[in-house]
């Protein structure tokens, strides 16, 4: 498609700043600093900000660990009222944040909205749970007795943010947190310190309206040295970690020595199955967007297709179709459906990928061009490519953040699954089929063993009410709905006695 006119990096600035005053955020304060922030939509400067020194990050752990001692005994439905009115406000500024998601990470306008539209979506959940904390009652096997558990506030938690959602995670970790009686310490990623601001002056505005103790919040931006002190810090209970692979093998470790816990989001390699009783138009628009959709930088972005071979043809013409109008360009365009990937280093990443795909005898069928260069040097705008692949090789096990499609042929239901299976990524699949028992075996135990298995919906996209996360070298953590809040809590197991007698469990008898 014909790329449209680019906005300017000042014309971008002006729309965030707009927007941060608008969410409570006053740049001014921080005009000197050295660090900062860049749109990958022109590859420029936006704003610079102070990052935290290690001073600040000691003091925010110590301050949010004291809050702790007042947030835990805060009846459960009154921390969901200050989710309620963080909500609210989010409602109110959903424009605003959408603005500085779309500037800083280069995601459509739609889906920055759609992130937005997560968080106030997770608030309206944990309200509602701030009042089902529920423990179990169980048969005691002793007479006069009762036995049961309760759920309690586990501590400060830790929440390490991606780029590429920088306010949807932050939010189904905080506002679960909150409800749950943790105080939140948070490291946004180093590419979205802005949106972060933004996020933070919000939940601050709520918390002082409803009388929370202040310090429930703490944001620190900064690199790599403010995660690891959280990763270290006995004060922080847990640890929710968004990032590679390699990240958390790092982090892992680290908080498991010192017998913390971990919520760790790692990297994806989410497959499609089609098989020869699909849908295909339905098929090829699912597998568009959630292959190309968000430039291929989702953690649940599609990256391989395992289709059968009867139907391949087909589908792979109506998908290199279907990329051939994908508008390609300014993400604040209302047209566009492909905005920039994040930085120089994923545009070199896919390239690289590109390469090993075609020696190991892949096809690029589609994509893989840059496009805009010329307007925007260093901003990055790709081709989402789809490449035909004789079989699984190295490279397309493992995850290029980029919108590569990597496609195969499978004869046999059974084959597909092993496809399916064999990688070391555990996040999300998809099979798209008419036939209930292919469905079915793909969701069984023996089936796909990824943390989120779909049938006739693509991979990306998941609502906030189903718990998020995956298995194997994804990581194993489960964030957002269903019972995922108790990660965020501790379990008492209590038996009570209220008879005169002592009956001893397992019929033990002494004394
Ligand atoms: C991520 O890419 O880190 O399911 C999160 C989805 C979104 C969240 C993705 N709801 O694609």
């Amino acid at each position: 498609m014909t790329p449209t006119e680019l906005s300017t990096t000042a014309q971008i600035r002006e729309r965030v700043s707009k927007s941060l005053r608008s969410c409570g955020v006053d740049l001014a304060a921080d005009a000197e600093a050295t660090w900062g922030s860049w749109t990958p939509i022109t590859g420029e400067r936006l704003f610079p900000v102070t990052p935290a020194t290690d001073t600040e990050i000691t003091m925010a752990i110590a301050r949010a660990y004291d809050a702790f001692g007042v947030w835990r005994s805060t009846p459960a439905p009154q921390r969901g009222a200050l989710v309620r009115r963080w909500g609210d406000l989010l409602r109110e500024h959903k424009s605003d944040l959408a603005t500085v998601v779309t500037a800083e990470v280069g995601k459509i306008s739609s889906e920055a909205q759609g992130e937005v539209q997560e968080m106030i979506d997770i608030c309206d959940f944990a309200v509602g749970l701030s009042r089902q904390l529920y423990g179990r009652t169980m048969a005691t096997e002793r007479p006069g007795h009762r036995l049961m558990e309760t759920w309690h506030p586990l501590g400060v938690v830790g929440v390490i943010s991606a780029f590429n959602f920088p306010v949807a995670v932050w939010s189904w970790n905080t506002a679960i947190a909150l409800v749950c009686g943790d105080p939140v310490v948070w490291k946004p990623s180093e590419t979205t310190p802005l949106t972060s601001l933004a996020c933070a002056a919000l939940l601050a505005r709520a918390v002082a309206e409803v009388g929370a103790p202040a310090d429930v919040h703490q944001l620190l931006l900064g690199g790599r040295e403010v995660g690891e002190q959280l990763v270290d810090d006995p004060r922080i209970a847990l640890v929710s970690a968004t990032g590679s692979v390699a990240m958390g093998q790092r982090v892992g470790p680290r908080v498991a020595a010192r017998f913390g816990r971990c919520i760790l989001e790692l990297g994806g390699n989410n497959a499609a199955v089609v098989t020869p009783s699909a849908d295909l138009d339905l098929a090829t628009r699912a597998v568009v967007f959630a292959a190309a959709g968000t430039a291929g930088q989702r953690c649940t972005t599609l990256r391989r297709l395992i289709v059968h071979e009867s139907v391949a043809d087909d589908l792979l013409a109506g998908i290199t179709e279907a990329y051939a109008e994908l508008s390609i360009g300014d993400p604040f365009d209302a047209a566009t459906l492909v905005g920039p990937l994040i930085g120089a280093r994923a545009y070199e990443a896919m390239l690289s990928a590109l390469e090993r795909a075609r020696a190991d005898g892949g096809t690029v069928i589609t994509g893989g061009q840059r496009r805009l260069h010329r307007q925007a040097p260093d901003a990055y705008y790709v081709q989402p490519a789809v490449v035909r692949m004789p079989d699984q090789t190295a490279v397309m096990r493992e995850e290029t953040f980029a919108p590569i499609l990597h496609a195969l042929t499978y004869r046999t239901h059974a084959e597909a699954i092993a496809r399916n299976n064999e990688v070391t990524q555990g996040l999300s699949a998809s099979v798209f089929t008419r036939d209930q028992r292919e469905a079915e075996e793909f969701m069984a135990a023996e089936g796909a063993d990824c943390g989120i298995v779909n049938v006739n919906i693509g991979t990306s996209g998941a609502e906030i009410g189903g718990a998020f996360g995956g298995e194997k070298h994804t990581g194993g953590g489960r964030e957002s709905g269903s019972d995922a809040w108790r990660a965020y809590m501790r379990r008492a197991t209590n038996t009570v006695n209220y008879s005169p007698e002592l009956p001893l469990a397992q019929g033990v008898s002494f004394l």
